[in-house]
């Protein structure tokens, strides 16, 4: 153990150097591939890359582990180097906070199943948090390097490996750029040149691989991953109040007459949603009129049939309390939903005896999932009309979506039209694209909880 704790340090001012430059390649690729994944708008274009991309994310995330414990090895004789640089040291405790807390967080999201909603929550905030924190932290610094590294004189460390070590400077990595005072007494053009055979080149190589690196890395994953994400994000929040109210506000839907909330909707009995919603859509978001809606229940019934907005309205409505979970992480506690029950149309409609599952088309033309008609059975399955007493926006799915309050939300279909009973099992949007099938909750009763008219 010893012997071999003492060869993993062995020219550890090249290591140092080596692993910074892995590190901050994963550091790049996490970026890219983790804002392609948050932003809503990779949504619509990547269709199942984005499976593929999560697990790149995930594979790579995990490969950070190495250069973070190798780190660590390697520590103790760093921090000694760095006991005049107070800054490198503050930097390097920021840098290994943002990797632990990228990693530990990322493990938690990656198992959502095996932790649940609460424990997702946490660790996307976490994630997401670090981000919009560590992100530009270390786009500075990597920025403020590449500057200084044009100076070539003023870098504290060679990837050579000096022949002794008697000062201890010779190996010692500058990781700031910002505190150079010390790099400058000891100038390491000199040490560099003194160290190398004559017939190799004057300057330290790593200079340019590592300029090239910075300059071709951060301007490809800036522009190509930042950009767009940045631009749909600053848009959301310039529109000021991206809640439900400024949604509906901007309502493209025109349907009247407005659906009218029943008492229980208004003041909501939940109290009012806690949390907010991520606008998730792998269309444009369609937007309807009395002219362009319909909805029907056909396939396997005995009695098909299709409404008009004006019949949908007035369909008996009852009203629920229930959590969304989204499986990247997110929640929306205490929802108010208003609707027709599932079980309510399905009884309706008659169910014929080789009906095996429920398939939801999505009026976006695209998405669809299903559930078998033994999880229909459900109590709480929701096609709703109104959300804590008010239309549902087109942003969330309206004027109809469909809420399976104890499966993950992939499952409740946004824009909801048709409903089709059919004699065999029918893989959904995202399940096709590698989605659990199964998306039950953890700890769902898959039961009924309150429901009151
Ligand atoms: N038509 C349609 N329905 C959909 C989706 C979608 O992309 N299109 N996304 C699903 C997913 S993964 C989630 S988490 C929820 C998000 O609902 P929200 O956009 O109202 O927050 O809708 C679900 N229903
Ligand atoms: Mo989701």
């Amino acid at each position: 153990m010893e012997q071999w704790l003492k060869k993993l340090r062995k020219g550890y001012g090249k290591k140092l150097v080596s692993l910074h430059f892995w590190n901050a390649w994963i550091v790049v690729i996490l970026a890219v591939t983790g804002l392609m994944l948050v932003g809503g708008f990779w949504r619509e274009i990547l269709g199942i890359g984005r499976v593929w991309l999560k697990w790149l994310h995930i594979i790579v995330g995990l490969a950070m582990l190495a250069p973070v414990v190798y780190y660590l090895i390697l520590a103790s004789k760093h921090w000694k180097q760095l006991r005049n640089k107070p800054w490198q040291k503050v930097n390097t405790i920021i840098v290994l906070v943002l990797l632990v807390g990228w990693l530990i967080s990322g493990l938690v999201l990656w198992q959502f199943k095996l932790v649940g909603p609460k424990w997702s929550n946490a660790a996307l905030l976490t994630h997401d948090l670090l981000t919009w924190l560590g992100l530009p932290y270390i786009i500075y610094h990597s920025i403020t390097r590449t500057k200084w590294l044009k100076d070539s004189t003023r870098r504290t460390v060679s990837a050579t490996t000096p022949t002794k070590d008697i000062h201890g400077t010779a190996d010692s990595l500058d990781t700031s750029g910002e505190n150079t005072a010390a790099a400058i007494s000891t100038p390491s053009s000199n040490r560099t040149t003194a160290t190398k055979s004559p017939d190799q080149p004057q300057k330290p190589e790593p200079v340019y691989t590592r300029r090239a690196f910075i300059r071709s890395a951060v301007g490809v994953g800036l522009a190509v991953t930042l950009g767009p994400t940045f631009v749909s994000w600053v848009g959301r929040n310039l529109s000021i109040d991206n809640s439900i109210d400024s949604m509906l506000e901007n309502d493209p839907n025109r349907m009247s007459p407005l659906p009218q909330p029943a008492a229980a909707s208004s003041p909501p009995i939940g109290g009012g949603a806690e949390g907010h919603f991520r606008v998730y859509t792998v269309t444009p978001i369609p937007s309807f009129s009395n002219e362009n809606w319909s909805f029907r229940i056909d396939g396997l019934v005995e009695r098909a049939q299709v409404w008009n907005w004006e019949q949908f309205v007035k369909l008996a409505r009852t009203v629920q309390v229930s959590d969304f979970h989204c499986v990247t992480g997110w929640s929306v506690y205490k929802n108010t939903w208003e609707g027709i029950p599932l079980k309510h149309l399905l009884t309706q409609a008659g169910v014929k005896p080789g009906a095996h599952s429920v398939k939801f088309y999505s009026g976006d033309g695209v998405y669809t999932d299903a559930i078998t008609m033994d999880q229909a059975q459900m109590d709480d399955i929701m096609v709703a009309v109104m959300h804590d007493g008010k239309p549902i926006p087109a942003d969330l799915g309206g004027p109809v979506r469909l809420v399976i309050p104890q499966m993950y939300a992939y499952k409740s279909v946004k824009w909801l039209n048709r409903i089709e009973l059919i004699a065999s099992e029918h893989i959904g949007y995202w399940e096709e694209r590698g989605y659990d099938k199964d998306a039950w909750l953890t700890g769902a009763a898959q039961l009924l909880p309150n429901i009151s008219s």
